[in-house]
């Protein structure tokens, strides 16, 4: 059993009773919004006629473009997404109208009373079209190194091929929602389901044409987010707030889970075309891939999502020549968004089926291919960072005598030659993962550190509290600066009247960005009341120098006297009854980041999160259908805040990327419509998908060079791991036919049809 502290939000979870926006009773005079969407996904708006729906008792009023009163825009990085599309759509699912009724099923019905006139245009929808007709947000991006055309050429040998991954639901249990309450004069307060208040805040003002002050951005805590809420929520918010604005009554909309799934935007899909020259040992000297990414209807943040794929191309492995080119591309699909891994598992995806047939060509084993190519401490990346402190090469041959590879690898020939219908297969796959916001400004966060006269504290950070525990983490650090028992902290709702200008929390950075905050905040109370407990030790007869002063269990005290003591709680009443504040501000920001995106070169990552996974799976060649039967895991981890949080992290990681490469499908009809809006078509892991041995060794490093207190993030580092069930189903496949090309996911029907399949891979 574990001696760590259950985390703070377990218990509220368990007895039902943590607090979920839209879980408060309706407000009196509430109105609750329904949306008119897009039915198709690119037209010209020739009519939109409200006037039969209005006419229904108990509408209170449609919005549309034509209310808003200051600008028609909600895009943040690039501004190319309005509000409502005031002449064009451009994805099935767009809002175009929102209807407001003090009942939520009058609202729905009305939406549907109003007419929409519009002329269909051909939409674009895949990758290979936008691409043809040079639908990109931006021109291309390029990040190189070496000279590639000289080592291909060089090279004993070449391999060349195309690689394609698919899109993903968020699927957090809690959809898009929003609560927009007004308050004196323009205030509003938005409860709302965002990981960034400060992007709600800044938008809707632009929206509404008012100063950012007005808006409140209030965020308890979220039923999950994964990326999906990093901006994605956005729009959601701002039509609450605009419509609470105009009526001046509270609003609520809450997206049902087909709404949500239609209508909002997922994981990127990617497809990339690649040359490699390696050598016989499977040295890989050259590598020069162009990545291409499906969009949606606007930028969003496709370009830091290509970018962060571009950083993740070479994965943990060093190429000294390599020419990685991106083209993030749109189309009519929902703006594709953030998601755990934000482009890094589509990268790394791409190089880890390099490496697979650079080991299928040469009758090499993959681990060892690997191996020969993985970072070592020194190692410049593509980009010009140096990588330090990336151990890849000795996790693998951890993870190798972990999941006795050897022995494993003869078990699963002698099963496939024994099986006629079964066939099993290995898969392997490290990663690094680099850690820090690649658009280096964000890579800042404030702390508001209260502590109140009978010794308790109340902390507010910019961490948006998504069932990852950043709230724990941040009481944790608090804890141990000022040497206070967990429970006497309280982690309060992310609010941007208590910390404004929060970045999104995001990029894995969560703990690291406001956990720094929150110690420089504690560092400096604790500060504020070493004379205050000085004088308290002294009349007790405890002379020593600051140095000794030791805040440890809810005391204070000498180190050289422990016998003599003052609680917490007198110390804080003392320092107020002196007149001594009992706030602190706490600002951090990450030391040493840049990256110039003309020239492709920088330092874009604090440091590197490097682990590595083996899976063994059986398929049934009847059925199509995989069984995972093994999962090895070796993360090495800095020096963890809570081991067991970041388990939780790891585990519930590798099942989600399992999910994506195996058994999630986005299928869209010729109007871009999702067709699989809910769980009855669309499929996200169970229990059933967890293999029957998951073992996960964390392998503690005291990186102190890393984040606050020597941690490291783990939010979406792990994720990679999930991709070795993918490569292990495919091994699997080539065990029949090694002429197969297997399609992502590797659902059973792409299983059975790969295994007639004669193509290039
Ligand atoms: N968001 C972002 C992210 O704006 N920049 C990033 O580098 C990033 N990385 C991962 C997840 N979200
Ligand atoms: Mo993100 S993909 O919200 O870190």
């Amino acid at each position: 059993m574990s001696k760590l502290p259950p985390h703070i939000s377990g218990k509220l979870h368990l007895t039902g009773t943590s607090h979920f926006i839209g879980d408060e009773a309706p407000l009196p005079g509430m109105l609750h919004a329904k949306c008119l969407f897009a039915p198709v996904a690119h037209a010209r708006i020739l009519r939109l006629d409200m006037s039969r729906a209005a006419s229904i008792p108990g509408i209170a009023r449609i919005i549309t473009a034509a209310d808003i009163p200051g600008i028609n825009q909600i895009g943040h990085v690039i501004k190319d997404e309005p509000l409502f599309p005031a002449t064009t759509i451009m994805y099935a699912g767009q809002p175009l109208a929102l209807v407001l009724a003090e009942d939520e099923l009058l609202a729905e019905d009305a939406a549907r009373l109003i007419e929409l006139e519009y002329e269909e245009l051909p939409p674009i929808l895949e990758i290979d079209a936008a691409d043809a007709a040079a639908e990109w947000y931006i021109p291309e991006r390029k990040i190189e190194c070496g000279d590639v055309d000289k080592a291909l050429r060089e090279a004993p040998f070449t391999l060349q091929g195309s690689t394609e991954s698919a899109g993903q639901e968020h699927f957090y249990m809690e959809g898009q929602r929003c609560r927009a309450v007004p308050g004196e004069g323009l205030q509003l307060t938005l409860y709302t389901a965002t990981q960034s208040t400060q992007e709600v805040q800044e938008v809707l003002a632009h929206v509404l044409g008012v100063a950012a002050h007005n808006i409140i951005v209030d965020v308890p805590r979220l039923g999950g987010a994964f990326g999906g809420k990093e901006r994605a929520g956005t729009l959601w918010a701002c039509l609450a707030g605009l419509a609470a604005h105009l009526t001046r009554h509270p609003v609520q909309i809450l997206l049902s889970r087909d709404e949500d799934m239609r209508s909002t935007g997922k994981r990127h899909p990617f497809k990339s075309r690649w040359k490699a020259g390696y050598d016989a040992s499977g040295r890989i000297s050259a590598f020069d891939i162009e990545l291409m990414s499906n969009g949606g209807a606007y930028a969003d943040l496709s370009i830091a999502i290509l970018e962060r794929a571009m950083f993740h191309a070479e994965n943990a492995y060093h190429i000294p020549h390599a020419r990685i080119r991106g083209r993030a591309c749109r189309t009519n699909l929902p703006p594709n968004t953030a998601f755990r891994g934000f482009g890094a598992p589509q990268g790394i995806f791409v190089i880890e089926t390099v490496i697979e047939r650079i080991a299928a060509q040469l009758g090499l084993n993959p681990l060892q291919v690997r191996q020969i190519n993985a970072y070592r401490s020194g190692d410049r990346a593509p980009y010009g960072q140096t990588v330090q402190e990336c151990n890849v090469a000795a996790l693998l041959e951890t993870l190798s005598e972990n999941s006795s590879y050897d022995i494993l690898k003869e078990e699963v020939s002698a099963f496939n030659a024994a099986h006629a219908d079964t066939k099993q297969g290995l898969g392997i796959v490290p990663v690094k993962f680099g850690i820090s916001f690649t658009t280096a400004l964000l890579n800042q966060a404030s702390a508001l550190l209260w502590i109140y006269l009978d010794g308790s504290a109340s902390l507010t950070t910019g961490g948006v509290e998504m069932g990852q525990e950043v709230s724990t983490k941040c009481a944790i650090v608090v804890a141990r600066v000022l040497g206070l028992p967990l429970e006497s902290i309280r982690v309060e709702s992310s609010n941007s009247q208590r910390v404004g200008n929060a970045s999104p929390t995001a990029a894995s950075t969560g703990s690291d960005l406001n956990g720094s905050a929150a110690r420089i905040a504690a560092e400096k109370i604790r500060a504020q009341l070493l004379p205050v407990a000085l004088d308290l030790l002294a009349q007790q007869g405890v002379e020593c120098p600051e140095e000794d002063i030791r805040f440890e269990d809810g005391r204070v005290f000498a180190a050289s006297n422990p016998e003599k003591s003052v609680a917490f709680a007198d110390l804080a009443r003392q320092a107020y009854n002196s007149r001594i504040p009992l706030a602190a501000y706490g600002y951090y920001k990450t030391p040493g980041v840049h990256f110039d995106r003309d020239k492709g070169v920088g330092n874009p990552f604090h440091y590197y999160v490097c682990g590595c996974a083996l899976s063994q799976v059986q398929i049934d060649l009847l059925s199509g259908e995989h069984r995972l039967l093994k999962t090895f895991i070796v993360h090495e981890n800095g020096n963890s805040l809570h081991e067991d949080i970041d388990r939780g992290q790891i585990i519930g990681a590798f099942v989600q990327s399992a999910g994506w490469c195996t058994i999630e499908e986005l299928p869209y009809d010729a109007q871009g419509r999702c067709l699989a809006v809910n769980p009855s078509t669309y499929k996200i892991p169970t229990v059933r998908e967890i293999p029957e041995l998951l073992d996960v060794q964390i392998v503690p490093s005291g990186a102190e060079y890393a984040s606050v207190f020597g941690s490291k993030a783990t939010g979406e580092p792990p994720f990679i791991y999930g991709l070795s069930v993918w490569l292990a189903i495919q091994n699997a496949v080539l065990a029949v036919n090694p002429q197969a090309r297997l399609a992502f996911p590797a659902t059973p029907e792409a299983v059975l049809l790969s295994l007639n399949s004669n193509k290039e891979r």
